[in-house]
């Protein structure tokens, strides 16, 4: 049996959730546990209400919405993704995947279909990292990855903690995070990169996940008057977090497919006339291949010791989060496969350069992602944009590849 969402009503739900924690240029702001945050997701629990689901909320914040099954002790199908998004952000990264699924659940009530199993929808608390380090947060947990304890007191740069946040926001639920039986889990994702668009697919069906490594670069030089320090006499940080910067470059354009990023620097102190005494900047290095993204972190290391070493500068080097290299779960792909083939739209295998929720499930449950393009490949930004035809055709895709998995 193949049926179909109605992707109008997810688009209208889509454009609506945007409307919540606005950006400047038409896309979002919602980053994890902000009260932005928390709106969105009493908006989604409206929705998921009305749609009859019942709802269990864990110690991580992580919200699961049920729609009971014929043998409501099965495990569940869950499908889910995240609600918060990036500082500039866009309207469809991980929100795509919550009401993706939130939609079939509608799409099975408006068919009225029982499936065997019964259906969740998961929305994972702070999947982004942009606020709290590292990503992925609370599935990480839920996962059995990252130690609840430890990540309570992860602080964002005003020195709020996760637990803060939680509490304050009354996020913090009943339900242990901690991981329960579950049939399968897909997850439903813009691609976040230009391959679909440019071959003009409207299906990734995603067979795995590159490895990701984030540090934390701290150089420690002399602060001092702009006008009056002569060059030679300066021991400058932004100068030796320059000439950092471009290396990495360097390092990473050896290796084809490698990516580095430096999505944070801070000077200290900020003012325009003084050499500043420390800077503080981010690396997210990642590659298919986790032998070369080792290299790649051990080149960097050297690099910056050697700078460090010729310009007079300490330095703190850590890697605050290694996340490995994946493969997704072959029955779960076939499945994803065989929905996009049923329904005629066309289909090929990728592999994910950004991390998801899905990657951390993919550990301890059957998992599976399915992508949709987006225009231009941009994400992360508030120009991200697809089209209602593109995600109704991942909706479809999600519907069926979840009853293929739940039974009916
Ligand atoms: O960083 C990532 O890959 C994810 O989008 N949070
Ligand atoms: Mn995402
Ligand atoms: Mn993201």
């Amino acid at each position: 049996m193949i049926l179909k969402t109605n992707g109008e009503r997810l688009w209208d739900s889509l454009m609506e959730m945007a409307t919540i924690g606005p950006g400047e240029r038409g896309g979002s702001r919602r980053l994890a546990l902000t009260d932005a945050d928390i709106e969105g997701r009493n908006l989604f629990r409206k929705w998921a209400d009305e749609a009859g689901c019942t709802f269990r909320l864990d110690t991580m914040g992580n919200l699961f919405a049920r729609r009971n099954g014929k043998n409501s002790e099965a495990p569940p199908v869950l499908a889910g993704s995240h609600l918060d998004t990036q500082p500039s952000g866009g309207r469809f990264d991980g929100i795509l995947g919550v009401l993706g699924a939130l939609e079939v659940v509608r799409s099975l009530n408006d068919h009225r279909v029982e499936t065997d199993s019964p259906v969740e929808i998961a929305v994972w608390t702070n999947e982004e990292g942009a606020r709290f380090p590292p990503a992925m947060m609370g599935s990480g947990v839920f996962a059995g990855i990252f130690e609840q304890a430890d990540i309570y007191t992860h602080q964002d740069p005003e020195g709020i903690t996760v637990e803060d946040e939680l509490r304050r926001t009354k996020q913090l639920g009943e339900s242990p995070c901690k991981l329960f039986q579950i049939r399968a889990y897909y997850e439903l994702h813009i691609e976040q990169g230009p391959v679909l668009e440019a071959e003009n697919t409207s299906i990734g069906v995603v067979t795995g996940g590159q490895g990701s490594y984030w540090t934390h670069i701290t150089l420690q030089g002399q602060g001092s008057h702009a006008g009056t320090t002569p060059m030679n006499y300066r021991r400058d940080p932004i100068m030796g977090a320059a000439r950092i910067i471009s290396g990495m470059r360097d390092i990473v354009l050896k290796q084809p497919g490698a990516v580095g990023t430096v999505g944070r620097l801070e000077t200290t102190p900020a003012s325009i006339n003084s050499i500043p005494g420390k800077v503080f900047f981010t690396v997210d290095n990642r590659h298919p291949d986790e032998e070369i993204l080792a290299n790649i972190n051990q080149d960097l290391m050297k690099l910056v010791n050697s700078v460090c070493a010729e310009e007079g500068l300490e330095n703190e080097f850590t890697n605050i989060w290694k996340a490995p290299t994946l493969n997704f779960h072959d029955e779960c792909i076939s499945k994803v496969r065989n929905a996009a083939e049923s329904l005629g739209y066309t289909h090929r295998d990728i592999v994910s350069g950004a991390g998801h929720d899905a990657c951390q499930i993919n550990r301890i449950a059957p998992t599976g992602m399915i992508f949709i393009p987006c225009e231009n490949g941009l994400s992360h930004d508030e120009a991200e944009n697809t089209t209602p035809e593109q995600v109704a055709a991942g909706a479809d895709v999600l519907l069926n590849a979840i009853l293929a998995s739940a039974g009916n």
